[in-house]
């Protein structure tokens, strides 16, 4: 197939990838919906992909079972010095990872077909776009790229002869031998999956994992690990945030940005549908938020990416309606079951569960099962432009001016429903501090505390501890415009286990005190950690909450908060000196109120 471009750069990295990777052909995407419906046909013919009777143009793909989620284990940062990716990445030295993946990729491709993929993070030709390409051997890769970037041909017209590009090689490290017949989904075994970055060259390589992150390289390879490092040093910001508006009774807009860990919450107060009467809220992203200072001096965001690759179990009108509005066609399901009549099922799914399904695995399913009939981190795959709350202005080129930023995690204890920054320095520790217990979207154990600040541990393509200063220098720049910064816990459990907070659509009332403390209408108590709703500072109308549970999640118990000051200690300490003065100076403040 003839290259559908003049620039030099592009046709010339196409041709060594094709002569390392030894493809028996190549395919330009063009993002056309003709393609897509071709390699779905393809997928069904060779059993990879199960059409689904219930709806149309819906697909159900299910892994291998060693490829499930992101391989935090297998991700490395490769800058020339081990410094430069800092005590929170795995490192490894550019020119040895090079020869060792080389030496994968040598022939990976045979018996498949290369696919060229140019793909645009952002609306296309917006001035927070970044253009990048990505190759790969995946069909299901290329569907999944359809939904989740802008792919084709008018990608390439804005490239252009001279135009800058972020290379993203995949492969899914299985070439397939002549006359041998291909599996369900080909991937290589754990230790020989890469997913490696080179921030210094703008450049991705990832191998062995056809899965999520680790497969669809636009996301977290290029989104948030490439563009934070790209960000820090043009000055801008890349974040592992959800893009919220919300608009008060009055039409007072807010825009929201908010960073939970993978699996904590985006997706679902991205779509949040308020409980509280007159507020109405419009998504505008549930993953990745770029933002660059506006004319005015305040941050405008936009979502780079253009659909939605979301946790499906626990997804259910109750819980996020819109996104089950999202889901009713064109959409790709990953490791979710399978029942009689052609429909898709997950734990936490509406209704009561059915009596017979076929599981994320191909095997029979039933009530009885002890095992999970869906994988926890089984994913839809959807366009964003079929959420019924997605804004008018979700793909406005300039972005939308952020009021407040919201950080936190998933604590069954210590941590209280919502407390706000005393100031942006305060918040920026918030965010360098915040805990949370590990979840499914990572293969590795399940509800371990770990310290993930601003929920970019996985995600930073840089040391940890330049990132944080990297927020000091942003909040300088943004001065009086800076966002007001609050925290917040959906996750607290009674000493039973139960939820003490309801959630979902009910994140509403603590949504509200925020932007009526942004209006300074509202009041807050002041404890050691921040300041904190006293009850009847939280709208709590038509909720019945048992006031012990409220005193519960409201509470800021210093003995709590102090017992954690050595991990606290120990966290910073590993940053040695890449740790800011700044945050020193909060926490040896916070100390201080403790007593
Ligand atoms: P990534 O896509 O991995 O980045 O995840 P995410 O942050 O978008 O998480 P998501 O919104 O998909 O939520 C993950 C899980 O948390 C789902 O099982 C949800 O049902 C659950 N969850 C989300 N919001 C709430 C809440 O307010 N309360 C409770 N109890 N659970 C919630
Ligand atoms: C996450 O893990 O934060 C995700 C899913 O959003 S993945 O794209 O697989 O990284
Ligand atoms: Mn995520």
């Amino acid at each position: 197939m003839k290259a559908p471009t003049d620039n030099p750069r592009l046709t010339q990295w196409v041709q060594e990838c094709a002569q390392m990777c030894e493809p028996d052909r190549i395919h330009w995407c063009d993002g056309s919906a003709a393609e897509y419906d071709a390699l779905m046909r393809q997928m069904v013919a060779g059993g990879a992909a199960i059409p689904l009777a219930k709806r149309p143009n819906s697909f159900l793909f299910r892994s291998d079972p060693s490829d499930v989620a992101r391989v935090e284990d297998r991700t490395f940062i490769s800058t020339p010095s081990r410094v430069e990716a800092g005590p929170t990445n795995n490192w490894a030295d550019p020119g040895e990872l090079k020869r060792t993946m080389r030496g994968y990729f040598q022939g990976c491709m045979r018996g498949r077909t290369l696919y060229v993929i140019p793909f645009s993070m952002g609306p296309i030709g917006s001035p927070l776009a970044k253009i990048g390409i990505e190759i790969t051997d995946s069909p299901y890769v290329v569907c999944n790229m359809h939904i989740m970037t802008r792919v084709g041909h008018k990608v390439l017209r804005v490239l252009g002869k001279e135009g800058d590009f972020i290379p993203c090689l995949h492969s899914i490290g299985a070439p397939l031998p002549k006359g041998q017949k291909d599996v369900p989904w080909p991937c290589a075994p754990i230790e020989q999956k890469y997913i490696s970055h080179f921030p210094d060259e703008n450049l991705i390589w990832s191998y062995g994992s056809g899965y999520g992150g680790n497969a669809l390289l636009g996301k977290k390879c290029l989104a948030l690990r490439i563009a934070s490092a790209i960000a820090r040093r043009e000055g801008w910001m890349a974040e592992h945030m959800l893009i919220l508006r919300l608009t008060n009774p009055k039409g007072r807009r807010f825009h929201i940005a908010a960073a939970f860990p993978s699996a904590c919450g985006k997706t679902n107060l991205a779509m949040i549908q308020p409980t509280i009467p007159g507020w109405k809220a419009e998504c505008i992203g549930d993953d990745i938020c770029w933002m660059k200072i506006g004319p005015d001096g305040r941050p405008y965001a936009i979502n780079p990416e253009s659909g939605f690759f979301g946790v499906a179990p626990g997804t259910s009108h109750a819980s996020n309606p819109a996104a089950m509005e999202s889901l009713k066609e064109n959409i790709i399901f990953t490791n979710c079951a399978l029942t009689d009549d052609g429909d898709i099922w997950w734990e936490g799914f509406d209704g009561l569960p059915p009596a017979h399904a076929v599981d994320w695995k191909g095997k029979e399913w039933s009530p009885a099962s002890k095992r999970d009939a869906a994988h926890p981190n089984a994913r839809f795959t959807a366009p964003a432009a079929q959420c019924p709350v997605i804004s008018p202005d979700w793909e406005k080129p300039e972005g939308v001016p952020i009021d407040i930023f919201v950080f936190g995690g998933r604590r069954g204890s210590v941590e209280p429903l919502v407390h706000e920054a005393y100031s942006w320095d305060h918040g920026v520790f918030l965010g360098s501090t915040s805990g949370s217990e590990t979840t499914a979207a990572n293969i590795g154990a399940v509800g371990n505390l770990r310290r993930d600040p601003f929920a970019m541990k996985p995600f930073c393509g840089y040391n940890m501890g330049d990132y944080f200063q990297h927020w000091f220098d942003m909040g300088d720049r943004f001065g009086a415009k800076a966002p007001r910064i609050f925290y917040v816990n959906w996750f607290r459990k009674s000493p039973e286990g139960k939820w003490l907070w309801p959630g979902y659509g009910e994140n509403s009332r603590v949504l509200k005190w925020m932007c009526e403390r942004v209006e300074g209408k509202v009041g807050a108590r002041e404890t050691p950690i921040g300041l904190v709703p006293r009850e009847g500072d939280l709208d709590l109308t038509g909720l019945s909450i048992p006031s012990q549970d409220l005193a519960h999640l409201l509470n800021a118990d210093p003995v709590a908060f102090k017992a954690e000051v050595p991990d606290l200690e120990a966290h910073f300490k590993q940053f040695g000196d890449r740790l800011p003065a700044r945050l020193d100076a909060q926490l040896k403040a916070l100390v201080k109120r403790l007593g």
